[in-house]
């Protein structure tokens, strides 16, 4: 934190990183004391209030959200990231759950931020993400040594084009829970619900559509106005939590819920995800990674409702979601027994955008 003509303020950027929205900091900017550092983000952000109007936040927990990026010490990371959500109707923040949309923007942030010298054409940042302990590469592209934000790269959800950002995540399997099936089934029976708990990079818990006589295909707007729907999900979620070693969820932003059902648009499934009391206008990425995953493994809810058999290999599994369709592609092998599965990478495509950069007033 600066003083700056009698102010306090904090140097930050708003980026928005693949479909979300969010500030980025540097942490030697920031108090690094979670007491100190809690309440100065809810007030940046202007929460606890559901418009957040007195504050930088959306609205929403897609555009309220906090990096905060440091240079790493390790010899395997340029930098280190940790994932902030900030409530948006509660006093809380919360470093329970990692996101790897705000993660492209992390690339884009060190290299501006000088934490990372760039290349020319494209400069690789290997990133630490602290809330999981895993690693992750993204490519930037730096033509003439310089981070371009545009170019020709689409993602449903966004409008427009922009460059593209390539993430390759490397040991992601039960980052979270400790292991990719954390209640150690592939499939688990929960208030008479069959449900696939699963951790390849984010807790998601994949429930079928039909199971609580939906379609699949509902828009945010009519699953968030169902109120018993919601109350359903809720009490599966905090059974899952306990399962998934997750213990006590209901101030978790994790386990997230992912309705699953027939594909409509030429993708291997659809979804809907609730994340996990708002309902995602698209798919979280490391959610994305998690349910691919799912649709590889025998045994899992996903596997029975498509009933589709991948080899080992490369596979790619377009997920549908509100906004349209997330492409994840993954290496894997030993896919007939999920006792020898294992998942050498998966890799997708994000793209970010500088929105603003300068001093956040603290209140
Ligand atoms: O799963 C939303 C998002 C996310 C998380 C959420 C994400 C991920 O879209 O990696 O990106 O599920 O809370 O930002």
């Amino acid at each position: 934190m600066h003083v700056n003509h009698d102010r306090q303020v904090v140097p930050c950027y708003i980026m928005r990183g693949g479909t979300s929205k969010g500030l980025y900091f540097l942490a030697s900017d920031l108090p690094a004391e979670p007491a100190l550092r809690d309440p100065l983000l809810l007030s940046l952000m202007g929460s606890p209030d559901d418009r957040q109007i007195d504050g930088l936040g959306g609205g929403h927990p897609l555009t309220s959200k906090v990096a905060i990026v440091s240079k790493s010490t390790r010899a395997d990371a340029d930098v280190d990231y940790l994932f902030l959500q900030v409530m948006v109707d509660k006093a809380q923040v919360s470093d329970a759950q990692n996101c790897g949309n705000i993660l492209a923007g992390v690339g884009p942030f060190a290299i501006e931020q000088g934490l990372v010298a760039a290349k020319d054409n494209y400069t690789d940042v290997r990133i630490h993400m602290l809330n999981t302990g895993s690693n992750a590469v993204t490519r930037v592209q730096t033509p003439q040594g310089k981070v371009t934000y545009t170019g020709e790269a689409k993602i449903d959800g966004v409008p427009g084009a922009s460059a593209p950002i390539l993430i390759d995540f490397l040991d992601i399997a039960g980052s979270s829970c400790g292991s990719l099936f954390p209640s150690g089934n592939s499939q688990d029976l929960i208030n008479d619900i069959a449900v696939t708990c699963i951790d390849n990079g984010m807790p998601v818990v994949l429930l079928k559509a039909g199971d609580f006589g939906l379609l699949g295909h509902e828009s945010p707007a009519e699953l968030e106005s169902d109120q018993s729907l919601k109350e359903k999900i809720e009490a599966i979620r905090l059974q899952a939590g306990e399962l998934m070693n997750l213990g006590d969820v209901s101030k978790k932003t994790v386990p997230k819920m992912t309705l699953i059902s027939k594909p409509l648009h030429g993708g291997l499934l659809n979804t809907r995800s609730f994340i996990p009391h708002r309902v995602h206008d698209a798919i979280g990425v490391l959610g994305s990674v998690s349910v691919a995953t799912a649709c590889v493994l025998k045994g899992t809810v996903v596997h029975d409702l498509l009933q589709q058999n991948f080899a080992d290999g490369s596979v790619e599994i377009v997920v549908e979601h509100p906004t349209g369709q997330f492409n994840v592609e993954m290496e894997v092998s030993g896919s007939a027994n999920i006792n020898h599965f294992t998942i050498h990478r998966a890799a997708l495509l994000r793209t970010a955008r500088l929105l603003m950069r300068g001093e956040a007033m603290v209140n």
